[in-house]
């Protein structure tokens, strides 16, 4: 809907950019330690491995929608028969979502019958959100009733979401080795704070309705990429290789041990 100069252009570009190189980063990440902790728990870094391909694609896809989006005409980046849309986001998230809650419930060792129903809970309520903020951003230019009311309907999932998030973090807290409880509630955080981001940047239009907004939507969409799906997965990661320490499993507890090599910790 806007015209972009040079630096508009070029920092979407770039930011994009860096979306999907971090994902394909994150995957080597994953890949390469999943076996640092327990058999059990390894579900968690592949669950990880999951969130990172899928986010690639769509990542490498809208880079390549914007770059297609735009002719340059002398003076500005202006529309070509090409549309950018950020609704590829909503279909990552259909994906992503569920799997970042479930990779929760595995780190955090909930099993049988209190894992099915949160687990049911988590994609109910989480494509629910999704979907419903999807029917929404179809009305983000002319921002019409459509906008605000399933915005509000997505909110409400979202809320229900957080408030099951915070119960199964803070009550299994308790169940974890005290030197991993610090980060589980870390994640916590973590995940409120990167989370609503997303809304943030529903929002965006009506806040910024600028070229200079759309370059700060997709930043805020970078950011709360990057922590909610990679800096949350190497949180639940460290937190499930502790978990394998205190359970005894070799190869976690050997890499976790500091070896004195001279210094300040030789005793001689
Ligand atoms: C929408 C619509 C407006 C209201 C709200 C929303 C929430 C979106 C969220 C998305 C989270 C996505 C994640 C993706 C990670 O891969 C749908 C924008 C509340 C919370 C975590």
């Amino acid at each position: 809907m806007f015209d972009y100069n040079v630096d508009q252009y070029t920092i979407v570009s770039h930011v994009l950019t860096l979306g999907y190189a971090v994902m394909a980063a994150g995957l080597v990440y994953f890949l390469l330690t999943r076996n640092s902790s327990d058999r059990r728990y390894q579900l968690a870094s592949t669950l990880s491995a999951v969130v990172m391909i899928s986010a690639f694609f769509e990542l490498w896809v809208l880079s390549q929608r914007w770059s297609e989006a735009f002719d340059w005409n002398g003076s500005a980046w202006v529309q070509s028969d090409t549309l950018f849309t950020n609704g590829y986001r909503y279909m990552n998230w259909s994906i992503d979502v569920p799997v970042l809650l479930i990779q929760l419930l595995v780190v955090l060792g909930i099993t049988g019958r209190a894992f099915h129903r949160t687990w049911v809970l988590f994609v109910a309520g989480g494509l629910a959100m999704i979907y419903t903020g999807y029917a929404g951003q179809f009305y983000e230019v002319e921002r019409s009733a459509p906008f605000w009311i399933w915005g509000l309907v997505s909110t409400a999932f979202f809320v229900l979401l957080l408030v099951l998030v915070a119960r199964t973090i803070f009550g299994n807290l308790s169940r974890l080795p005290a030197s991993a409880r610090p980060i589980a509630k870390g994640v916590w955080w973590l995940v409120l704070v990167s989370w609503m981001l997303y809304p943030g940047a529903y929002l965006m239009p009506a806040m910024w309705d600028s070229a200079d907004g759309v370059v700060a939507r997709q930043i805020t969409y970078t950011v709360a990429d990057i922590t909610s799906k990679v800096v949350y997965g190497v949180l639940l990661g460290i937190i499930a290789r502790k978990v394998s320490v205190d359970e005894g499993y070799a190869p976690a507890a050997e890499e976790d041990v500091a070896r004195p090599r001279g210094g300040l910790t030789s005793t001689a």
